[in-house]
């Protein structure tokens, strides 16, 4: 049966699918050492894909004990994509993840705990769950303040703070749109209809894949090309400093 929030769900599918075709012929003519940031786009937008298949075929949703229904399938597809987005952004900020590993791994840890904690609230059926969001936002101002303070810095100090903050700044913007959904949707209040909420979740989460990779893949284009010297690159701006292959 015809429904306007199954035609956004086909509508994110077809959208998911398209990009990961395009993501893959943008590859062919990549550099070698950007060929990753490629294929870290295709995996997001393939894993968005099949969360949208489920969900438009009527698959990864539960009716609580209230009678509401939610998608937990949306939880998998973020838990998932989300730390790769952030990787993605975070290895166009710092050409070496290794400098800075500890903060990067926190990066992706509280991320992932604000991806299930959102599930937990959302799987709640009383109040409960508005103790769940509490601690998804105080995750979420986490991974904000990792992103605009100490990833910021390394970028800057790798000569890439411009191509980092204009991708900080979109990713910011649509991120923080989530939590007003999960707020006013059926997982909140419930004071959206489900088709709006159905309709703002797609368009956020094709323009914080599709957009943004477009975007992300066009700074890794602009980025300087990196030289092999010998060892890994682990900076190809002015100040290139190259780690031996024997270190
Ligand atoms: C939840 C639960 C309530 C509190 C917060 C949330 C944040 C979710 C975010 C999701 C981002 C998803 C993306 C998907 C891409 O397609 C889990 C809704 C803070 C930030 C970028």
């Amino acid at each position: 049966m015809f429904s306007v929030a199954g035609a956004w769900l086909w509508f994110g599918m077809a959208a998911f699918g398209l990009a990961a075709i395009a993501f893959y012929f943008m590859s062919l003519k990549a550099r070698p050492e950007d060929k990753h940031h490629y294929l870290i786009s295709m995996l997001i937008v393939l894993v968005a894909n099949a969360s949208y298949t489920a969900m438009s075929i009527g698959q990864s949703h539960i009716t609580l004990s209230d009678g509401h229904s939610i998608f937990y399938g949306r939880y998998i597809d973020w838990a998932v994509t989300t730390p790769l987005l952030l990787l993605g952004l975070v290895s166009i900020g710092m050409r070496a993840i290794s400098v800075n590993r500890t903060i990067v791994y926190g990066l992706l840890a509280v991320d992932v705990y604000m991806i299930i904690t959102g599930l937990i609230g959302g799987l709640s059926v009383d109040a409960s769950r508005w103790i769940w969001y509490s601690w998804s936002c105080i995750a979420f101002v986490a991974v904000l303040a990792i992103l605009w303070g100490p990833i910021r810095i390394e970028a800057r100090a790798q000569g890439r703070e411009a191509a980092y903050v204009r991708l900080a700044v979109l990713l910011t913007i649509l991120w923080i749109q989530y939590p007003f959904a999960w707020a006013f949707g059926d997982e909140g209040m419930r004071i959206l209809p489900s088709v709006y909420e159905t309709a703002w979740y797609t368009l956020l989460d094709v323009a914080a894949k599709v957009v943004f990779g477009f975007a992300s893949l066009a700074a890794v284009k602009a980025l300087p090309p990196a030289i092999e010297e010998g060892g890994t690159i682990v900076s190809s701006e002015s100040q290139r400093r190259v780690v031996p292959a024997s270190a």
